[in-house]
């Protein structure tokens, strides 16, 4: 069934949403240490973070999904559209940076795992700065 634009919107919110509580696990046992660390969680919260990246979401970036006319908000600036080689560029370097944070978080090795944190965010950051209207 076709998917309607203004769910696809949800859906990939959903997505981000959902690997930022799981990155924020990651963050609090082996960036600020604000809770002990375990390796069955951090790989738990890597593993998805990994699953979503790996998901195929740009199948929720149709054209015209930058209009949010009474659909949800969104903040996709619409040179998204105009930029496809940087957007794909920037895609797989995240997916890349993901699943090797899937692989550091197996190693078990806490500063392994928060190097990979840092760069996984960087991944993450390079898409707000070029995509993301600010709020
Ligand atoms: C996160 C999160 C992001 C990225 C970004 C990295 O944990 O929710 O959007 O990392 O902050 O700079």
């Amino acid at each position: 069934a076709q998917v309607k634009p203004e769910d696809m919107i949800k859906f990939r919110q959903s997505g981000y949403a959902f690997m930022a509580w799981n990155m924020g696990k990651i963050k609090a046992q082996v960036v600020d240490g604000a809770v002990p660390y375990d390796k069955a969680q951090v790989e738990a919260a890597a593993n998805v973070i990994a699953a979503v990246a790996n998901s195929g979401m740009g199948a929720l970036y149709a054209p015209g999904t930058d209009q949010g006319k009474g659909w949800e908000k969104t903040r996709l600036k619409s040179a998204f559209f105009q930029q496809p080689d940087e957007v794909r560029k920037i895609a797989m370097n995240f997916v890349k940076q993901a699943n090797a944070l899937q692989a550091a978080a197996a190693t078990g090795d806490p500063a392994a795992i928060k190097a990979q944190f840092g760069e996984t965010g960087k991944a993450c950051k390079a898409c707000h700065e070029k995509f993301r209207e600010e709020e």
